[in-house]
């Protein structure tokens, strides 16, 4: 079979890499490489900051209405192709390809809608001092800004970044992650064919130590938007630092799912399965730390295991495929060694717990049985670190303080939800939880206008709605003193 060739995309132009390099892209589900990459390096990059450069001065001059109609061209031009744009992502991610077209690529298309309607309604403020003046802020593009996404929800990320950033009139350097860059290749073509200038959005793939590096050490790229690991970010924050740049860090989640015993049984059943295995496990805000509370704990976990049990793991491209594979070797192994931890930490697993066999042709495939533990404490390495993957803890509490310090007894910080028909427990818990986001009575129910981010290990800025398009912009304060009398 012949491999697909990715390129870089710089100037408007499909481009191969510099050093003319490529790595393997390898189809999770089967196991099998299908594309290669250019393994880029300081070099694309720099010719890639050239092109963003040399396309600023227009593009941040265009009018709101101008990039209202390109962000919602590509938006058009992604729904005509959504079908082969979930096929992509299906194959390089190992995601069913029914969650593909109803999640990720609605969502990629959302995201540059949306962003596009921000362009029309983004104002800023006016600081008027009674009788002596007017401040007023002017908001204006940072200038280039890089934009790197991880492999979870390659284009549902990557959009995610890129939209409000051009938006606001930035230019845009871009690296998908080198498991996932197939729909950020789609992408150029959808941005070449929607008439967006050239230079205005360049995207440069290769391995995060490389290309990714040389995008956060560049000194003309002035922000950084990040989606990815605890330890990445923290390397980009210290490489960043010395230089000044803005930063917005999306980094992992340990997130607790707390269930009081007066719930919504059936809903609270329903979606605690949801943010457990949706994306298999990998998605920063699922909630991987179930805390049940001790009247309804049996019963609860009970029909738990019953429903984890009954989900599909399979080949992705079957429609009644619940949980298709992970995302690489690498990652397979990490969340295998997790289970094993888990159960030298004294866990015993209610169900799954060992890699599946699926027939062919996803035989060498990457897959793993949805896994619910129960056992464990607190402060265990399973309960502390973020495994990314079908893991999930259950544990018993008595009272909500009890159940506020399990929640935040971790390093994380970015998601939490709670169960109870009781709204004053509710809200006070919201208020007292450590976390960027809080959802009573469901999970990962998004507002795109709503910031979204996360406290302690889980990153700092915040993402989404006014909080993106200022993140992407330079507030400039003009102060105008009246003439006396
Ligand atoms: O992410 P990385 P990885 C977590 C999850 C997962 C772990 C590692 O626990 O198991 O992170 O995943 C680029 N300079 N999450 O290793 O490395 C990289 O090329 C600049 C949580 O895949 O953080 C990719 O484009 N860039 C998370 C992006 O960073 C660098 C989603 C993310 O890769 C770089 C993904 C560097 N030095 C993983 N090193 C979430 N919270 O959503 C890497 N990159």
């Amino acid at each position: 079979m012949s491999l697909l060739i990715i390129e870089n995309y710089i100037a408007g132009q499909g481009q191969p890499p510099c050093r003319r390099q490529y790595l393997d892209n390898v189809n999770p589900a089967t196991g099998e490489p299908y594309a290669r990459i250019p393994r880029s390096d300081t070099d694309d990059v720099e010719a890639a900051v050239q092109a963003a450069e040399r396309a600023f001065p227009t593009w941040s001059q265009s009018t709101p209405e101008q990039r209202f109609r390109l962000l919602n061209r590509i938006a058009d031009l992604i729904e005509r192709d959504l079908e082969a744009y979930a096929l992509a992502e299906t194959t390089d991610t190992g995601k069913p390809l029914s969650v593909a077209r109803s999640v990720d690529i609605p969502r990629a298309v959302a995201n540059f809608r949306f962003f596009a309607t921000a362009a029309l309604q983004f104002a800023s403020e006016a600081h008027p001092m009674t009788n002596l003046a007017i401040n007023y802020t002017l908001r204006q593009p940072v200038g280039i800004a890089g934009c790197i996404s991880p492999w979870n929800l390659p284009l549902y990320l990557f959009t995610w970044k890129i939209a409000p950033a051009l938006a606001a009139g930035n230019c845009v350097v871009g690296k998908p992650s080198e498991l996932t860059p197939v729909t950020a290749w789609m992408l150029a073509r959808t941005c070449q064919e929607a008439g967006l200038p050239p230079g205005v959005l360049n995207i440069v793939h290769g391995l995060g130590p490389e290309a990714g590096q040389a995008i956060v050490a560049h000194p003309k790229i002035k922000a950084i938007s990040f989606t990815g690991g605890t330890h990445t970010g923290r390397h980009i924050a210290a490489a960043a630092a010395p230089v000044f740049k803005k930063l917005s860090l999306e980094l992992g989640g340990k997130n607790p799912h707390i269930v009081f015993a007066d719930c919504r049984l059936e809903e609270a059943l329903q979606t605690a399965v949801r943010a457990g295995f949706s994306n298999n496990g990998q998605i920063c805000l699922c909630g991987s730390r179930l805390y049940i509370e001790r009247p309804l704990y049996a019963r609860f976990r009970d029909a738990l295991v019953q429903r984890v049990q009954a989900l599909k793991v399979g080949n992705p491209m079957q429609s009644d495929t619940d949980l298709g594979a992970l995302v690489s070797q690498a990652h397979l192994d990490k969340v295998l060694s997790y289970i094993e931890l888990a159960q030298a930490e004294g866990g015993r697993v209610l169900c799954g717990g060992q890699r599946v066999q699926v027939a062919a042709p996803c035989e060498h495939g990457y897959f793993v049985a949805p896994t619910l533990i129960e056992g464990l404490g607190l402060h265990c390495r399973t309960n502390q670190e973020e495994i990314f993957g079908p893991v999930l803890t259950i544990q018993p509490f008595d009272t909500a303080e009890e159940a506020l310090a399990l929640a935040n007894g971790v390093d994380y910080g970015l998601a939490a939800s709670i169960w109870t028909q009781d709204l004053s427990c509710a809200h006070r818990m919201a208020e007292q939880l450590h976390s960027g986001i809080v959802w009573i009575n469901c999970w990962m129910l998004r507002d795109l206008r709503t910031p979204f981010g996360g406290i302690k290990q889980s990153g700092i800025g915040r993402e989404g709605g006014w909080e993106a398009m200022r993140f992407f912009t330079e507030p400039k304060n003009v102060c105008v003193k009246y003439a006396e009398g």
